[in-house]
């Protein structure tokens, strides 16, 4: 079968190191942080071929995104290089209520991407494209592309981690962008809080956002830190999360649908791939970027295996 191919843009992070809020910060670290490239960086880790497919500037962060994602084991031969935009950056701001991000991307060169790109032979043999909310957020030609990826005569099964950025929508509505999008994909991930601040509170549980989004073989809707719940068809599982102590979350959503993913296409038994989105979201709720390292093989096979919750 051929990669995964994950498709979106990935920006030069810079976070303060040590955390402290922005404010108070002399030194900045330098990463890299794009939701569907830390996809790509994980299934690479678990063995998965992946491939990124985006466009960066021809610029010094432009040129180590795509170096940290080369390294990571992903192929980047379809990531293009746009002479006049630059690479997008953001910000890391950690605070005593999580981590907020500032964007410096509008008329990044990945905001000028276009349906075109789907043409493109880096694309054409992916066993799967993998596509997130935040795309269509980027500009009307981003949108444009997610909407054709997603056409109903599409020749390959999409995943769509539905990563509701509200910084990001200004003038559009997410809720109605997102719904028909998400609702079309073949494999769908979302948080219930997500799937309430987007679609409202009327969405109390896992079942009312499958009775809200009927449309995706596979639904995963993760209950933060406690649970997630895969509905597949009419078939629904549930697996608890693991405990983790948490240094910084931002990753951690794109490493479980890496690691949910991964079991699928390793045709584990939804459970087992839960289970593998879960301990894959702990490798990056431990470190300050978005992507951490996994267990060694032999452990992440114990862990994937046992039912413990706690893992530290
Ligand atoms: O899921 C993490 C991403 O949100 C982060 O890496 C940055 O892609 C990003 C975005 O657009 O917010």
């Amino acid at each position: 079968p051929g990669p995964v191919v994950c498709i979106g843009e990935t920006m030069a992070a810079l976070t303060p190191d040590p955390l402290t809020p922005l404010d108070d910060a002399d030194l900045l670290r330098v990463d890299i942080a794009g939701a569907e490239s830390n996809v790509a960086l994980y299934l690479a880790d678990h063995g998965i071929p992946a491939r990124w497919v985006s466009a960066v500037g021809d610029d010094p962060l432009g040129r180590r995104v795509r170096e940290k994602v080369s390294a990571g084991g992903v192929d980047i031969s379809g990531v293009r290089t746009d002479p006049e935009r630059p690479t997008g950056l953001l910000l890391k701001d950690p605070g005593t209520n999580g981590t907020r991000v500032h964007y410096h991307r509008r008329g990044s060169a990945a905001s000028a991407l276009t349906p075109e790109l789907l043409d493109d032979p880096a694309v054409a043999d992916a066993a799967v494209i993998h596509l997130s909310g935040i795309t269509p957020a980027l500009s009307p030609s981003c949108h444009a592309l997610v909407e054709q990826a997603l056409r109903p005569d599409r020749p390959f099964p999409v995943s769509f981690d539905v990563n509701y950025r509200p910084a990001l929508w200004t003038g559009r509505s997410a809720a109605e962008v997102l719904r028909p999008l998400a609702d079309r994909a073949d494999i769908v991930l979302v948080g219930l809080d997500e799937a309430q601040a987007l679609w409202g509170d009327g969405l109390t549980d896992s079942r009312a956002v499958r009775e809200f989004l009927p449309g995706p073989l596979h639904l995963v809707v993760k209950d933060g830190a406690r649970t997630a719940t895969a509905f597949v068809g009419q078939d629904v599982r549930s697996v608890p999360a693991l405990t983790v102590r948490v240094t910084e979350p931002v990753g951690a959503g794109d490493a479980f649908a890496a690691g949910f993913l991964s079991g699928l296409l390793r045709r584990l038994p939804v459970e087992r791939a839960l289970r593998l989105g879960h301990l894959t979201a702990a490798s990056a709720l431990r470190v300050t970027a978005d992507h951490g390292p996994l267990p060694a093989p032999d452990v992440l096979a114990a862990l994937l295996a046992a039912d413990d919750a706690t893992w530290c």
